[in-house]
Order: C-alpha cells, then structure tokens, then sequence
C-alpha cells in the first residue's frame, strides 16, 4: 500500500488513520514547491495532482475522506466503522461526507474572502450556519459515534482541528475545543501531526 503524503497537508489526516489501524504502508513524500504532485506520472494516478492519495494493490482511492472510509471498510474488524447492517451508517456517513462537501468550501471562501454569492445556491451556504451546525453536531463527550471512535472522528475531528491551526476557525466553542482536544489526546494523532 502506498500513501501519497506531505507533512504540511491533509494527508496528515489519513496518515494518523493509517496509524489508528496500524497498518504498514509505503509513505511516499512529495515535495509541492519541487512540482512533485503535477508530473504526469503522479497525475496519472491522481489526476487532480494532490495529496493524500492512496494506492492499494492497484487500487486509486483519493480524496481524504474517501482514504479513510476505504480503510476503516477495509480493515473493519479493527472497529473504526459500525458494521455494515448497522443503523450508525446513516450518522457515521453524515460526519465523513459533510466536512469535504461543506466545511472545506466554507473555509475555503471564508479564507478568500469571498462574500458575494448566494448562500442559498451554494452548498456549504455560509460560514454562521456551518458554525451553528458544527456546534450541532460535536459530541458533547466522547465520539461522533455512541460506540466509540471512529473514522467519523478522524474525518470531522479532524478537519476541525486542520481549520484551527490553520486559523480558519479562530474562535470554536468550549464544546468544540474540548472535544478537538479529546483527538489531540489520541496516540495515533500525536504520532502522525508534527505540533497541534
Ligand atoms: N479534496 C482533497 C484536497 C486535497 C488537497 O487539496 N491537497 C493539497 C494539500 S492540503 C495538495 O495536494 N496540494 C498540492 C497541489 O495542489 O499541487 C482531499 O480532501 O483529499
């Protein structure tokens, strides 16, 4: 199994799943200001020329989120999923989709500057609903899921913890900060991120 990575990237998240799940990997780090992500042969595998990407046995998966739901699936006995039959599929889907599809673009525009669109049209609608829906959603103790952590956690755990020390989200809650401190407090996070 190979992963794509860059220390300063969101491939740390998928780098910590990988260390959750403790599977050995081949870590192949590309240099951005050397061009390594835009070769045609790294483009060849992603054709969006990013990081993290995943290639197992032939396999390409890509997209952060995606890396993770692949391995929590793939290595399912170790728990970081609820079974497949499970009712928690509906929540834990809902943690792993919404950071990629809304938090990020939000960021992103809040980061940009970018203030003049509908929030109505756009899918991440704007930056005071993701705040109130991040506050909706973070677990008051524990995890994402009643049964425990998961890869729901290192998904939306995650990118919330990216926003902050990227400074995109500036001011989070007690409950958030507490709850982005539970996942500082993880083995495997501390392992795989450089300094919280
Ligand atoms: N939607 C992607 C975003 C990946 C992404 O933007 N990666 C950045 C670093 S955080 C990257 O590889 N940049 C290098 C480039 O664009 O050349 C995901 O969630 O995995």
């Amino acid at each position: 199994m190979q992963h794509y990575f860059n220390p300063m990237s969101r491939a740390v998240t998928t780098h910590w799943m990988l260390k959750e799940l403790e599977v050995d990997h081949d870590q192949i780090t590309l240099d951005f200001q050397a061009g390594d992500t835009q070769t045609a042969e790294f483009r060849t595998i992603n054709p969006m020329g990013k990081v993290p990407t995943l290639v197992d046995d032939g396999v390409v998966v890509t997209e952060a989120a995606a890396i993770c739901a692949y391995l929590a699936d793939k290595y399912i006995e170790k728990g970081l999923a609820p079974p497949f039959d499970s009712p928690q599929r509906g929540r834990y889907y809902r943690y792993l989709f919404f950071p990629g599809t809304t938090l990020e673009p939000m960021f992103s525009a809040k980061q940009f500057g970018l203030t003049d669109y509908s929030a109505v049209s756009a899918g991440w609608g704007d930056f005071e609903r993701c705040m109130a829906a991040i506050e909706a959603m973070t677990p008051d103790t524990g995890w994402v899921l009643e049964s425990g952590f998961s890869a729901a956690d290192v998904v939306f755990g995650g990118t919330l913890d990216f926003a902050m020390q990227f400074g995109w989200l500036d001011a989070p809650s007690s409950k958030v900060m507490g709850y982005v401190n539970r996942i500082r407090e993880r083995p495997a996070y501390q392992e795989s991120h450089v300094s919280p």
